[in-house]
């Protein structure tokens, strides 16, 4: 350790911490922008300076390492009258016409601007605001340079946590601006629509495109049928906006606020996520027996999942040539939509020309998802709106329902049972975890023993996780796997696909089972979930999702009732007919 004092305090630190983490430790705010707790440390919008004794120049708390018997002051007048200038300089570039902007309210520099009580121009804007260029060509997220304070938090999310370098630093100097491969539209270049960028700016310069004026629209037509589903994830992320604890579950809140915002029927992506695990379980093992027993050498494994529309993406860019690895279920989202106007419609006796399809999600690429080609099975779109958790946040806010006082309701039925199978697909991990559940059951015909439901090698927040299944006295039907051992990864946050894929890529992979989420923590981490994120946020968060599964009476997919309904009722078998015509697809790049 190494001592400091910090305003007159003493204080004892680790070696090679910051002063910004020696700050914290004693307890003082110091302000940052370009900080963010899951990036490196860029030190260049200056605004966290501090004074250091025997130094002239004031440093940036943020990229200062501590050293013995360091005096340092946080807060003294050289040091608020420099962070004042350093906001009235953002701001004196900064189109601050902040009523009329989607972050209003949650928007780092505004927060500042608010603290410091930045009420005159000391820096006048000498040349006019220059011409700006708003991109909102891509149906996920919207690009506002006039926003932007060059802080490089967005490319360096896409750079360290996505791997996938979509935005970059562009010109020099007063030129200086966040740019895409020849400044093309974000939907023009390799953007995977995962919205990490959106999650990690500090003002509106990247939003996400929001659909909230649709969806208001459509509930207040009297001639549409208003479907709403939930993506696992949310239920442990809305309450965060609503000013409850990090962690909190809301699910039954989330569903009466759901209800009260005028939807016809409130039901659950985790059904469709129950589904997911019947037809992908089923077409492992017929990957499985084809490889091992039918000896076909064209069979692709790993096996790969298709869920995350951001990992979609990233493997028709970036390794196209394994497009077939995937699994072909559509993603439960869209599984979803192509039931809603067949299945339901059917069932509830409603013309699907009627039925508006929306789903809230905590994800900016299932708007993108929404959007594709492919997803119009059920002869319409399939899924009509995507809204974040963060939209839901507003439309409840605009409805000016107390969320916290809500009472705890249930899903709507046909389609609104799940299991704690569904529930953690919202983790990373999660989906393999609910596959494993399933596959033993089905292969070995034997119950998977309670204290072993928690499948413990796939969680966590590893960027890579492996775990080895061994099949032992399988059904006879599955006798070649007797003895099998069973090679699964689970991967989160592209920069680590990337690693899985390599494997792959170079042939020196032995897995079967490979699952990727584009977001770091999976789903709960996702580009739609609440502003901020961290790593403690997503732990949390997490903790929340695998409570809410061992709190369920059911945590295996094929228990689900409704999915025992569907087969019977409608879908005949596993990748039949119809399951291959509604539930699958096949992605081209
Ligand atoms: Fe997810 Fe999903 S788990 S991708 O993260 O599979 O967004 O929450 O809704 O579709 O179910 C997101 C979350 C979903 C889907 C499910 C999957």
């Amino acid at each position: 350790t190494i001592h400091v004092t910090i305003n007159g305090i003493a204080l004892e630190v680790e070696k090679g911490k910051t002063i910004l983490d020696a700050a914290n430790q004693a307890g003082m705010i110091i302000p940052t922008l370009c900080f963010h707790k899951d990036l490196c440390i860029a030190g260049n919008c200056r605004v966290c300076v501090v004074e250091v004794s025997g130094q002239k120049r004031l440093a940036a708390a943020c990229a200062t390492p501590c050293e013995e018997e360091m005096e340092i002051q946080t807060n003294s007048l050289k040091v608020r009258n420099s962070r004042k200038h350093i906001i009235e300089l953002l701001l004196s570039e900064h189109n601050a016409d902040c009523t009329k902007c989607y972050k209003n309210g949650n928007c780092e520099l505004q927060e500042l601007a608010s603290e410091y009580k930045i009420m005159t121009q000391d820096f006048l804007r000498l040349a006019p605001m220059k011409n700006y260029t708003i991109d909102q060509f891509s149906p996920s997220i919207i690009k506002d340079d006039s926003k932007c304070i060059r802080c490089q938090r967005c490319v360096r999310t896409c750079a360290e946590l996505q791997g996938v370098n979509a935005l970059t630093v562009a010109y020099k100097g007063d030129e200086m601006k966040i740019a895409s491969f020849f400044e093309k539209a974000m939907n023009d270049v390799v953007c995977t629509n995962c919205g990490q960028c959106v999650n990690h700016c500090p003002t509106g310069a990247l939003v996400e495109r929001n659909y909230i004026e649709e969806v208001w629209d459509a509930i207040s037509d009297p001639d549409k049928h208003v479907v709403v589903q939930t993506a696992p994830a949310v239920r442990v992320g809305l309450g965060e906006e609503m000013g409850m604890e990090v962690g909190s579950r809301v699910t039954g809140k989330m569903v009466s606020a759901l209800k009260r915002l005028g939807f016809n029927a409130v039901l659950d992506t985790d059904f469709t996520a129950d589904l997911t695990i019947i037809e992908e379980g089923t077409e492992l093992l017929n990957r499985l027996k084809k490889a091992l027993k039918e000896k076909d050498n064209s069979v692709k494994l790993p096996m790969a999942t298709s869920c995350s529309p951001g990992w979609i993406k990233y493997i028709e860019h970036m390794y196209p040539e394994f497009l077939e690895h995937l699994s072909t279920c559509k993603s439960p989202q869209q599984m979803f939509g192509a039931l809603v106007k067949t299945y339901y419609a059917k069932a509830r006796k409603i013309d699907p020309e009627n039925i508006v399809s929306v789903s809230i999600m905590p994800c900016t690429a299932k708007k993108f998802e929404a959007n594709r080609p492919e997803m119009h099975d059920s002869g319409y779109r399939d899924v009509d709106y995507v809204l974040t958790t963060r939209e839901l946040a507003i439309m409840i806010k605009q409805a000016g329902i107390d969320f916290k006082k809500l009472p705890d309701e249930k899903f709507d039925r046909l389609m609104g049972e799940s299991t704690g199978a569904g529930v953690i697909f919202g983790a990373t991990g999660g989906v393999m975890e609910a596959a494993l559940r399933t596959a033993y059951e089905l292969v070995t015909g034997r119950e998977v023993p309670f204290e072993n439901l928690n499948i413990t090698p796939v969680r966590g927040m590893e960027g890579v996780r492996q775990a080895t299944i061994k099949i032992e006295n399988p059904l006879t039907q599955w006798d070649f796997l007797d003895g099998v051992e069973l090679k699964c990864a689970v991967a989160h946050g592209l920069v680590n696909a990337q690693k899985v894929m390599d494997e792959v890529k170079s042939g020196t992979s032995q897995y079967h089972f490979i699952e990727v989420m584009a977001c770091p923590g999976g789903c709960l981490g996702g580009g739609g979930q609440p502003i901020p994120t961290s790593p403690e946020i997503r732990e949390k968060r997490m903790e929340a999702i695998y409570a809410e599964d061992a709190g369920m009476p059911l945590r295996k997919s094929h228990e689900n009732p409704e999915i025992l309904k569907i087969y019977q009722d409608f879908l005949g078998e596993p990748l039949g007919l119809k399951s291959h015509h509604l539930l699958h697809t096949k992605y081209i790049g």
